[in-house]
C-alpha cells in the first residue's frame, strides 16, 4: 500500500500527485495541514520526515522523502510507461534539472511567496509564537532562513532578485525546448513533472512577467500541452479537503 503525506496546494506534493496519476498508481491520502494546523511540525510527522516538510510517502512501511527523489522512486518501483530517459546523458540532464528546480526555483519562489502566502498564515501569532513555531523545525538550515525572514522580512529588492533568478531558469527552459515537445526530448518525463507546479505557482502568484508567454513562446506551448494531460488535471483536482464546501 502506498500512502502519500501531502498538502493540497504544496508544489512539491503536486509533483508527486502528477507522477502518481501519470503512472496510474493507487494511493491513499493523508492530508497534512501545513497552513492552519502546522501539522508538519508535530513530533509524529517529523518522525516520518525529519525535515518537517511535505511530501513523504510510505510504501509498504518504507518511507521516502524529497519530492524529486519520490518521483524517481515511483517511476522505478512501479510498472507503466517509464518517465525517465533511457540515455545516461539525458538522465544526467534530468538530475541537473532537478537540482536547479530545487536549489534555484523552489528557493526563490519561497522568497516571493513569503509576503503573499506564508505571512498571512501566521498573522494571528505574536513574534514569540512565530519564533517558537520555527524552533520546532527539525531542519537547522531552514530554521536559520525562517528566523532571518522573521527578523528582517522580505524586501521588494529581495523579491526582484528572486524573480530575476527565476527568469534565468525559464530562459534556459525556453532554449531547451527548441525543436522538442518536452524538456528532455520527444517523451514526457519526470523533468516536465518536476517544474510544472512551479509554473502554475508563478501564475497563481500573479508573476505576470514570468508567465508572459509572448516572451517565451516555446514554454507557452509546452505549458498548454502539459496542462492538457490527464495526469496533470487529476493531480490538480485534489483540492483542500478541509474547505467548507469540499
Ligand atoms: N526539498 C523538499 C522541499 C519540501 C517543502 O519545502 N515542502 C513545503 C511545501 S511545498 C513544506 O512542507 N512547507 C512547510 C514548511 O516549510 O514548514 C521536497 O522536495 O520534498
Amino acid at each position: 500500500m502506498l500512502t502519500l503525506y501531502h498538502f493540497w496546494s504544496s508544489t512539491c506534493s503536486r509533483r508527486v500527485r502528477i507522477c502518481l496519476a501519470e503512472k496510474q498508481i493507487e494511493w491513499q491520502s493523508r492530508h497534512v495541514d501545513i497552513a492552519k494546523k502546522m501539522e508538519q511540525l508535530e513530533p509524529w510527522y517529523q518522525k516520518l520526515n525529519a525535515n518537517g516538510v511535505v511530501p513523504t510517502i510510505d510504501h509498504d512501511g518504507n518511507l521516502v522523502i524529497e519530492s524529486n527523489i519520490i518521483i524517481q522512486y515511483l517511476d522505478e518501483a512501479f510498472p507503466g510507461p517509464s518517465l525517465t530517459p533511457e540515455d545516461p546523458l539525458e538522465r544526467a540532464r534530468m538530475r541537473e534539472l532537478f537540482d536547479r528546480f530545487e536549489q534555484v526555483v523552489h528557493a526563490n519562489i519561497n522568497v516571493i511567496s513569503y509576503n503573499r502566502r506564508h505571512l498571512p498564515r501566521v498573522q494571528h501569532l505574536s513574534d514569540d509564537e512565530r519564533r517558537a513555531m520555527i524552533m520546532k523545525k527539525g531542519d537547522a538550515d531552514k530554521r536559520r532562513i525562517m528566523l532571518e525572514r522573521l527578523q528582517h522580512g522580505v524586501s521588494e529588492e529581495d523579491e526582484a532578485r528572486a524573480e530575476a533568478r527565476l527568469a534565468n531558469v525559464l530562459d534556459e527552459l525556453e532554449a531547451m525546448l527548441d525543436g522538442r515537445d518536452w524538456l528532455l526530448g520527444d517523451d514526457f518525463s519526470l523533468a516536465d513533472i518536476s517544474i510544472a507546479p512551479f509554473i502554475e505557482r508563478f501564475e497563481a502568484n500573479r508573476l505576470d512577467r514570468l508567465v508572459d508567454f509572448s516572451v517565451r513562446p516555446r514554454l507557452g506551448t509546452w505549458w498548454t500541452r502539459l496542462q492538457a494531460r490527464a495526469g496533470f488535471r487529476e493531480a490538480y483536482a485534489f483540492t483542500d479537503p478541509d474547505a467548507p464546501d469540499a
